[in-house]
């Protein structure tokens, strides 16, 4: 059974998607935490930043560049947001596919947390 974050990039699933390219793929959050509030994943399942491997040079790269260009088709480029990956248990990461989480428009309540 493929995890949702691959159904979503598959096509299979629907998902509010803004940007997909060879190696990533962009939707917006099921449930926001901002008003902008962006995943972007690899289109290829690794399950969290720990199972990232030298052979994804690429998908990593790829995955941040992408967080500027999410940032300006959300029209928050000038403004700022905030990025967040979450790592197993303690990170409390929910799904288990890679995700940068892109948040913003409107200022941060707190600096970090
Ligand atoms: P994390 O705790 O970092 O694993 O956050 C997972 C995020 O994924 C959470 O903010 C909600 C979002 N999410 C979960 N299921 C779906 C889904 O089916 N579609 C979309 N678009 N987002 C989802």
């Amino acid at each position: 059974m493929k995890c949702i974050f691959c159904q979503i990039v598959s096509g299979e699933m629907p998902g509010d998607i803004l940007l997909q390219n060879e190696h990533i793929c962009a939707f917006r959050d099921i449930h926001p935490a901002a008003p902008k509030h962006v995943l972007i994943v690899p289109n290829k399942h690794i399950a969290s930043t720990e199972d990232i491997s030298n052979a994804d040079r690429d998908v990593a790269a790829e995955l941040i560049l992408a967080v500027k260009e999410v940032a300006k088709l959300e029209g928050i480029s000038k403004s700022g947001y905030r990025i967040i990956s979450n790592c197993g248990s303690h990170g409390r990461q929910e799904v288990k596919h890679l995700h940068i989480h892109v948040l913003g428009g409107a200022p941060m309540k707190h600096r970090l947390g």
